[in-house]
């Protein structure tokens, strides 16, 4: 859709959300505390969040963290250039709410992917973490992956080692140029989430700078055409189905949360914490 992107047209919505929303986060918050996992070896359930440099994986887990504070709260490094990528270790993000109770799920972030050969994460380490072979801080080397020989390799990985869902975070603005190779990599790792059986869901960043409607109206995201067309390319650039996928825009320069921007990254939490019971419920 090469012309769709003129700045000249005015954005064209739906008269009707195509996705039912209840913007109200209270009852999704304690929803998500209270949610038991139906495994007796985990307490909590592992996410793992990859994508191209400066996607907002690392703003993700911020917002996550906000979200549950209730305040904004800058803990996991985010950086404001663009270029090589900044999280550069393999790190667990624990998060609680303003009672400090702590949630049943944890947040991996890794190295952003990029389209040289020898820069960004390895797909392959991906696919470590998957597996639950890569230690707490292992640090991202793009041109040589974790092997087995390596003294740092976890060979029998326990069940709260491995990855119980895949989180590929792709910005809303710019997956049109999304280069070929991230793609790629992208496609192999979700490959390798199916075969594992784990379920993979696409968060969709940066809404808030894709459309003018939804900027000026986050509440309007499901009312967008330039959303759903964006979500829909998703879909075909990365393989999952729409109904795996959701926009989102992180807390980048708020001073305050808010009900709008909480109640879509829980809306994301909570599909992926239902994923994660079939899952679970199947192993
Ligand atoms: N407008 C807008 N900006 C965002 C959003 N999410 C992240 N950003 C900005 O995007 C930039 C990169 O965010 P990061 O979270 O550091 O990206 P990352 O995916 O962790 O990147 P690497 O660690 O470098 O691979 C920051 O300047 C954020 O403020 C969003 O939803 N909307
Ligand atoms: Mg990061």
């Amino acid at each position: 859709m090469g012309g769709g992107e003129s700045k000249q047209e005015p954005p064209k919505d739906f008269e009707q959300p195509w996705r039912n929303i209840v913007w109200n986060s209270k009852a999704l918050k304690s929803e998500l505390s209270e949610f038991q996992l139906n495994h007796p070896d985990i307490s909590q359930f592992r996410i793992l969040l990859h994508g191209p440099v400066g996607a907002g994986k690392t703003c993700f887990i911020n917002s996550v963290k906000s979200v549950f504070k209730g305040r904004i709260v800058v803990r996991a490094d985010e950086e404001t250039s663009a270029g090589k990528s900044f999280t550069k270790t393999y790190k667990t993000y624990q998060i609680t709410d303003n009672q400090s109770v702590t949630l049943p799920f944890v947040l991996n972030d890794v190295m952003g992917l990029e389209d040289r050969e020898e820069d960004g994460i390895h797909p392959n380490d991906i696919i470590n973490a998957l597996r639950g072979h890569l230690k707490e801080g292992y640090k991202f080397n793009p041109v040589s992956p974790l092997t087995d020989a390596d003294p740092e390799y976890i060979h029998n990985p326990s069940l709260s080692d491995k990855v119980h869902c895949l989180v590929s975070v792709v910005p809303a603005n710019s997956i049109s140029r999304m280069n070929r190779d991230v793609i790629q990599k992208m496609k192999t790792v979700r490959q390798e989430a199916l075969k594992l059986g784990i379920p993979h869901v696409v968060l969709m960043t940066k809404v808030d700078a894709t459309c003018p409607l939804v900027e000026k109206d986050l509440a309007e995201v499901y009312k967008s055409r330039k959303i759903k067309e964006k979500m829909e390319e998703c879909s075909h650039r990365l393989g999952p189905p729409l109904k795996c996928i959701f926009p989102v825009s992180n807390y980048h320069e708020e001073i305050e949360t808010n009900e709008k921007k909480d109640v879509l990254i829980l809306i994301a939490l909570k599909a992926i914490t239902g994923f994660v019971d079939d899952y679970l419920g199947n192993i």
